[in-house]
């Protein structure tokens, strides 16, 4: 498509949607951005859009700007469902996603990872692992950045390592990754998605344009992970914790080992004592890590020194301090059930787990074997506390705090030494917070200030 003058409408004024309209603006798009925020909200952002000759839309969605539009670019938060959407669509514009639109000028070659848990862990870890090989590399996608912000320092050499999530694959047609990664898939974002297998199916879009010059990357350990390969075009590897594989990466007698084919011997890579990440979830993510950076050349020694040197991504089970023998975990990255699964199995016993957030359709009561086995009492936070209640009532002690604040307070007190104070909310953050960063980091300044507070009294007393 011809850019200039082309009249498009980017959806949403975000990280993605602000870097998607400076990006087509750069290209001499007629370019206008529309928001539901406020223009007081988004005071901070208009003046340099106008600026740039930028139209902006604030304080809502109007039918009319959706209608007079070549193309509408729409941010991953923005549900298709949206009526604006909907009616443009039945006018028969093209609706596409800043992924799809970056994949159209993206030089080089694209190592994709998708899944519902792990994603930005292991899409740190490989492009790392990547950097150090000596491949040129950049990082970007659901982790944060962009991918049209890295279009311009893109090569035919080089490689985008990209964390992609359910949202941007959605509107994928053309995006086609050489090497594409899914994790796992167990349901999350079920309130956007309508179901499970809806979400499962724009999962599979990372492999909707691959060929079979291409390659997909599938965990055997998940079913509905390892379906896909029945749909796939593209070459398929495989990783697996449980079982040894025919061709990729797996666990043999305490190392981490890959194959590279039915017939060859397999390849120790590290012993699993090495990882120093807390999970077998990790285990998980590390296996897919191998078998995409040994896919992509680098050697297996570069991957084990990276490997042995990775530690904990912020806001996924990352350490935070440790005072009155208690340790206090921040998991604010866990916005499903499934991820604050994997978070508690990470801890023996012990665990005062705080949860909850934003619902979104989630079922808590899967929990409960967990809950059980390992958690002492549980706080609840956020819109989602009735519902998390009501579904773990009689499993565990519930404490009703409604607020982060009052919950590290609560939890804090009662643990005991040896125990384990442990945020992993299995909701998103937005009912609360600005984004699960946010949440994060919060929970790290509420810890760290009660861990001096403590340490001052010490010195007083
Ligand atoms: N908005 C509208 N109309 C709507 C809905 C939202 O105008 O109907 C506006 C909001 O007012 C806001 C903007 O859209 O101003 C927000 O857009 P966005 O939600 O797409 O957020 P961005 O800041 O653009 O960030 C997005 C991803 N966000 C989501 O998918 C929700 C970021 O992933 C990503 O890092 C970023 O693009 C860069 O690629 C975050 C995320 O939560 C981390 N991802 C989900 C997850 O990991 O579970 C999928």
């Amino acid at each position: 498509m011809e850019w200039k003058n082309k009249r498009i409408l980017v959806v949403g004024m975000g990280r993605s949607g602000i870097a998607s309209a400076r990006f087509l603006r750069k290209r001499g798009a007629q370019v206008t951005v529309s928001d539901v925020r406020s223009a007081a909200a988004l005071a901070r952002e208009i003046p340099e859009l106008i600026e740039q000759g930028i139209m902006v839309e604030a304080g809502g969605h109007g039918l009319l700007t959706f209608r007079r539009q070549d193309l509408i670019v729409v941010s991953p938060g923005v549900p298709l469902s949206t009526p604006e959407l909907v009616q443009s669509r039945s006018f028969g514009t093209r609706i596409i996603g800043e992924l799809e639109l970056a994949a159209q000028f993206l030089r080089g070659r694209v190592l994709a990872i998708t899944g519902s848990n792990g994603k930005t862990t292991t899409t740190t870890l490989v492009g790392e692992i990547m950097e150090a090989s000596g491949l040129p590399t950049q990082v970007g996608g659901n982790i944060g950045v962009p991918v049209v912000e890295l279009v311009e320092a893109a090569t035919d050499d080089s490689w985008a390592v990209l964390e992609v999530s359910s949202f941007q694959l959605e509107t994928v047609e053309r995006f086609r990754p050489s090497i594409a990664v899914i994790l796992n898939i167990t349901p999350d974002h079920l309130d956007r998605h309508g179901s499970f297998e809806n979400y499962a199916l724009a999962k599979e879009r990372i492999f909707c344009a691959q060929t079979a010059d291409d390659t997909l990357i599938l965990n055997a350990d998940d079913a509905r992970a390892a379906d896909c390969a029945k749909r796939a075009r593209s070459g398929v590897w495989w990783f697996s914790r449980t079982s040894a594989v025919e061709r990729g990466a797996f666990v043999d007698a305490g190392n981490i080992v890959f194959r590279a084919a039915g017939n060859a011997a397999a390849e120790t890579i590290l012993a699993v004592d090495e990882i120093p990440l807390k999970g077998a979830h990790n285990v998980e993510n590390v296996l897919a890590a191998v078998a995409a950076a040994r896919l992509a050349g680098v050697s297996a020694e570069t991957i084990a020194r990276v490997v042995r040197g990775f530690h904990a991504v912020e806001h996924r089970i990352e350490f935070v301090a440790r005072h009155g023998g208690v340790e206090f975990y921040n998991d604010s990255k866990a916005t499903n059930v499934d991820a604050a699964a994997k978070a508690i199995e990470a801890f023996p016993a012990g665990i005062h787990l705080i949860v909850g957030g934003k619902d979104k359709n989630s079922n808590y009561a899967e929990l409960e074997p967990l809950l059980r086995e390992r958690v002492r009492a549980v706080y609840t936070i956020g819109s989602a506390a009735a519902k998390i209640e009501t579904q773990l009532r009689g499993i565990v002690p519930l404490i009703g705090c409604e607020t982060l604040e009052r919950a590290v307070a609560a939890a804090a007190g009662a643990a005991l030494p040896g125990e384990i104070v442990l945020l992993s909310p299995a909701c998103s953050s937005f009912d609360q917070f600005e984004n699960y960063e946010a949440r994060g980091r919060e929970f790290k300044r509420l810890v760290k200030a009660r861990a001096s507070q403590a340490a001052m009294a010490e010195t007083a007393g």
